[in-house]
């Protein structure tokens, strides 16, 4: 409670030229909170897409941006869209997994082979089955498009990891999700559940010896500063679901809602290409902060992950339907 009280008095991050202007009050204040840096192109485009709810709807929708956990962890925020205290929350599919458990079939390990399978399972059979499942209770839905977080690399600071076995007993944060934790704990590991809000401390102060993430918030989080080997797995791939407060969405006229929805939208698609060209480029610069990149031997991981039943535990968990979209896109698992 602490955390939002506070969160709510700051002051918006960016108050744009457009919105000063605007000074009038606006008949809708939207307020969406998220946990990552000023610099990811999360932010950037959702700042974009506000600046144009602003001018397309004439000021009377001002959506309001609360990053870099402001409003709290990733927990905080995601009671904060159920009850209405925000508005959105782009929690990633991992995050909404405590919620909405089949949320985190994306990120059964070594799943997508690339970006076409990921757009073809999420913005089709998967996503919607994800998305029915989050809708169900009534409280949040999803906007259509979800961003993209990335593929998920493993970052430490003792000797690379190569090969599965190097897994074994690594003190390694992964978010707050059922799933993560149980697939590091079949590679041997020693998984600790932090959330991201903790993580460059988590590091910092040797509470763990790695993380993992995709490239692109391992730069603008500056983990670099913290870790020393990147170990190129892709292990899985993660997104962030643009959830919105279903009471406060649908309160809107349906012709503001729908500059706020498609503009989000637009936004989420762009953001999909900066994701994309970051991975390709931003390697070189983690690289000149020091980090030091290795390939690893993809399928030592897989045969571990089948050894300790880590596949057909969590086919049953999510249930034949969801595994049936997945693997409808992917092929067979495991
Ligand atoms: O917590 C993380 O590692 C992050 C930022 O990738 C997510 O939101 C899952």
């Amino acid at each position: 409670r602490r955390t939002v009280l506070k969160g709510l008095a700051a002051a918006p991050a960016a108050v744009t030229l457009f919105n000063i202007g605007k000074a009038q009050a606006a008949e809708h204040n939207l307020r969406y909170g998220h946990n990552l840096p000023l610099s990811h192109p999360l932010h950037i485009r959702a700042q974009e897409a506000a600046d144009r709810i602003a001018k397309e709807t004439d000021g009377k929708v001002q959506l309001q941006i609360f990053p870099s956990n402001q409003l709290g962890g990733d927990t905080d925020m995601l009671q904060q869209v159920r009850n209405g205290a925000i508005t959105f929350f782009t929690p990633s599919s991992l995050v909404i997994s405590t919620l909405v458990p089949v949320a985190s079939i994306n990120a059964v390990g070594f799943a997508f082979k690339d970006y076409e399978q990921v757009w073809a399972a999420m913005d089709g059979p998967v996503g919607d089955h994800i998305r029915d499942e989050i809708k169900k209770p009534g409280q949040i839905e999803a906007l259509d498009v979800m961003w993209d977080n990335g593929f998920r690399q493993i970052t430490n600071s003792g000797d690379p990891i190569t090969d599965a076995k190097d897994m074994a007993g690594i003190k390694i944060r992964v978010p707050v999700a059922p799933l993560m934790v149980d697939m590091f704990r079949a590679l041997d590991a020693a998984p600790a559940a932090i959330q991201f809000s903790e993580v460059y401390t988590a590091l910092q102060t040797k509470t763990v010896d790695a993380q993992e993430n995709p490239l692109p918030i391992i730069s603008v989080a500056k983990l670099y500063e913290v870790q020393k080997n990147c170990a190129v797995s892709n292990h899985i791939w993660d997104g962030y679901w643009f959830i919105a407060n279903s009471r406060q969405l649908n309160s809107l006229p349906d012709d503001l809602r729908s500059i706020v929805t498609t503009s989000l939208n637009e936004a989420g698609k762009q953001q999909r290409n900066d994701i994309k060209a970051l991975n390709e480029g931003v390697r070189a610069e983690l690289e000149k902060n020091g980090m030091t990149f290795n390939e690893v031997d993809t399928e030592s991981f897989r045969a571990k992950l089948r050894e300790a039943k880590f596949y057909s535990t969590w086919k049953e968990k999510f249930g034949e339907a969801a595994w049936g979209h997945l693997e409808g896109v992917v092929g067979q698992l495991a």
